[in-house]
């Protein structure tokens, strides 16, 4: 892998933007290094043309509605959240089940840095450079048993200190689920960082799932459980309107929201030269992942 480090890094070590903009042009060579059997081809000469967002739009503009349902409430509310110590318990059909530390997880994992469009289905955008492991590593550690089918995943409840959940603005927990495919997918990880710093609350601290090539609501933050199991596990934006929203929920510029198309976004930050750009399919990332849902009508299994 071209870049990895530990996300233990010092102040010293965190690289300031202007710096980190200038190296992605040499990185941008090296894009589709990390994909090992993919065909790094097409996608990554792509994504070397991807500019990442800013610190601030993707630290300030959040969908986290543990810390309230406006843009700026995470951002505003989500240093309440008690981050260390942190344990994800993985269960279900699983060789080693139990309660893993967050610190011991990272301790055993390879993080690198993935920058990807990042696509919520309100039909705005970004570009967002992770730092994070692979989702199929940690789920290695734990021993996939051989019935598994899908993984079903927690975010914490905490009203305490997530002061959007003293209102029932969803079902809480916030759950999520991939097939077990999709989770194995080499572009699906577990993100623990941003521009190599770590990943601030209100973006998911200390472990949020990122699933490139889905709508943003799919990518659960701040996880606490994640559960092998052999049926479709319930996800939190179906259950509250299975009309609107389903568990696949690929990007798709051809299959409309009921109440909004879906053919472009808002690319956020740039003022007042905000602009928008066509959908993707599979936002960018087909090559990759269309293999997938061979055979499946993408229009029906939205
Ligand atoms: N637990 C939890 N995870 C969540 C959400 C949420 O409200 N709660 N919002 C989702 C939605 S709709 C989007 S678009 C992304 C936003 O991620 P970002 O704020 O890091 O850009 O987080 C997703 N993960
Ligand atoms: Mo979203």
């Amino acid at each position: 892998m071209a870049y990895r480090w530990k996300n233990t890094l010092t102040a010293q070590d965190v690289t300031p933007q202007a710096a980190y903009l200038n190296r992605r042009h040499i990185m941008a060579g090296l894009a589709g290094a990390g994909l090992a059997g993919l065909g790094a081809g097409a996608a990554s000469a792509q994504d070397a043309a991807l500019e990442p967002n800013s610190w601030e739009d993707i630290t300030q503009y959040n969908n986290f509605y543990e810390f309230g349902t406006g843009k700026g409430d995470p951002a505003r509310e989500a240093h309440r959240l008690t981050t260390k110590p942190w344990t994800v318990k993985i269960d279900g059909m699983v060789d080693n089940p139990g309660d893993y530390d967050f610190a011991d997880i990272m301790s055993q994992m390879t993080v690198e840095e993935r920058i990807y469009r990042f696509r919520c289905v309100e039909a705005w955008s970004m570009v967002i450079p992770w730092n994070g492991f692979e989702l199929a590593d940690l789920l290695a550690l734990a021993g996939v048993q051989s019935e598994a089918k899908y993984v079903a995943f927690e975010t914490l409840v905490r009203p305490e200190e997530m002061i959007g959940q003293r209102f029932r603005a969803l079902d809480w927990p916030y759950v999520e689920g991939l097939r077990l495919d999709e989770a194995m997918h080499p572009l699906t990880i577990m993100a623990t960082g941003i521009y190599g710093k770590d990943i601030p609350n209100q973006n998911g601290a200390p472990m949020r799932l990122v699933v490139p090539w889905k709508y943003g609501f799919k990518s659960i933050k701040s996880i606490v459980r994640i559960t092998l199991t052999d049926q479709e596990p319930p996800t939190s934006w179906n259950k509250a309107n299975a009309r609107e929203y389903g568990f696949y929920s690929n990007v798709n510029p051809n299959v409309s929201h009921p109440r909004w198309s879906q053919a472009s976004e808002r690319v956020v930050g740039g003022g007042l030269f905000a602009r928008r750009q066509e959908t993707l399919m599979f936002n960018g990332y087909e090559e990759e992942v269309a293999s997938l849902y061979e055979g499946m009508n993408l229009a029906e299994f939205y």
